[in-house]
Order: structure tokens, then C-alpha cells, then sequence
């Protein structure tokens, strides 16, 4: 079955759980991305010059608000379309010039799992986690596709 009305609900539900403590989040988000991948923090110019993540960052969580909108985006698309259509297409040259590589990938697909975990509290369930895998796992391949 195709990307659901309901998974497009719980992931706007959980979407706004987030923003709701955007600072927190972003930093949570950063810190499971450093924790599994140390190597990652050169990659990001508002980190590199930092030793931990900086809290109260405007530009750590604008970019982090970004990565979490689009997966939102995704799930719209595919509950619309049942394809991810990336809105910008220079998202494959940014990610190549940066070397991300495939583990990559999966780094920042946990940490966003883990930060939404944390945001969500007593309304994380197995459903929201599927519900935006399967959104990211798609935005995923869309950009992966536009970084070949
Ligand atoms: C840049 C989204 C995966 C590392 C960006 C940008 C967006 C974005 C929108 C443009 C600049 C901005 O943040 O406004 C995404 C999404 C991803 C993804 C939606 C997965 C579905 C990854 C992965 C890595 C990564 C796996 C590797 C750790 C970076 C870096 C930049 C960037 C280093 C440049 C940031 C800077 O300006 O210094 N990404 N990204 N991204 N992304 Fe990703
Ligand atoms: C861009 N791409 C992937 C992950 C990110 C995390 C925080 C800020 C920007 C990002």
C-alpha cells in the first residue's frame, strides 16, 4: 500500500513536536550525528569552528529546521504522488562537494529517528518511526540519485 493519509498526519504531528523546541532538537540532532560519525563536524561550516555543538545557534537550526522540513515534504509528496520530487535540484552537487557518502546516509537517518524519538515523548510509536523511514528513505534516494 502506497504512503497513507494517516502516515502523512503523524509525521506533521511529530514534525510539530520538534519545532516546538527547535534549539534543543537541533542540537540533539547534531550530537547524534557527531556521536556516530566525529568526522562529520569539518564537514559542516557552522560547526567546524566550534569544539562542541554550539547551543542557541540561528544558523545550526535553520539548517537543521531544513533537513527535518524536507522529510516532512517528502511525505506529502509521496502521499500525494507516491514519488519524491526534489524541489532543489543543486541538493546532489551540495552533498558531493562535502563528500557525503552512502553510510552517510544512515548516521543521519538515526539521529533524526532518535531526535524526533525524544521530541515526540509518549507519542512515538512504531507507526511515526515507519512513517518517516520511509519518508526519508525516499528523499534519500532522490538525492543520492542527484549526487550520480
Ligand atoms: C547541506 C539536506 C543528507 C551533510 C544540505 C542542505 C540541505 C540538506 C537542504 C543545504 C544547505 C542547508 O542546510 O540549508 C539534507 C537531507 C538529507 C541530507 C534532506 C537526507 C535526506 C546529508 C548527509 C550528510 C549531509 C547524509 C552527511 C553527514 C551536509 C553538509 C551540508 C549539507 C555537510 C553543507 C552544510 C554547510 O553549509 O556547511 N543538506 N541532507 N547531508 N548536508 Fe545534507
Ligand atoms: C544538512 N544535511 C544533513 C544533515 C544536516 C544536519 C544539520 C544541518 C544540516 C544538515
Amino acid at each position: 500500500m502506497g504512503f497513507t493519509e494517516k502516515q502523512e498526519a503523524l509525521v506533521n504531528a511529530s514534525y510539530e513536536a520538534f519545532k516546538q523546541n527547535l534549539p534543543g532538537n537541533s542540537v540533539l540532532f547534531y550530537s547524534f550525528i557527531l556521536e556516530k560519525a566525529p568526522a562529520a563536524k569539518g564537514m559542516f561550516s557552522f560547526l567546524k569552528d566550534f569544539d562542541e555543538v554550539p547551543q542557541n545557534n540561528p544558523s545550526l537550526q535553520a539548517h537543521a529546521e531544513k533537513v527535518f522540513g524536507l522529510v516532512r515534504d517528502s511525505a506529502a509528496q509521496l502521499r500525494a504522488t507516491g514519488v519524491v520530487v526534489l524541489a532543489d535540484a543543486s541538493l546532489g552537487s551540495v552533498h558531493v562537494q562535502k563528500g557525503v557518502l552512502d553510510p552517510h546516509f544512515v548516521v543521519v537517518k538515526e539521529a533524526l529517528l532518535k531526535t524526533l524519538k525524544e521530541a515526540g515523548g509518549a507519542t512515538w510509536s512504531d507507526e511515526v518511526s515507519n512513517a518517516w523511514e520511509v519518508a526519508y528513505d525516499e528523499l534519500s534516494a532522490a538525492i543520492k540519485k542527484a549526487m550520480s
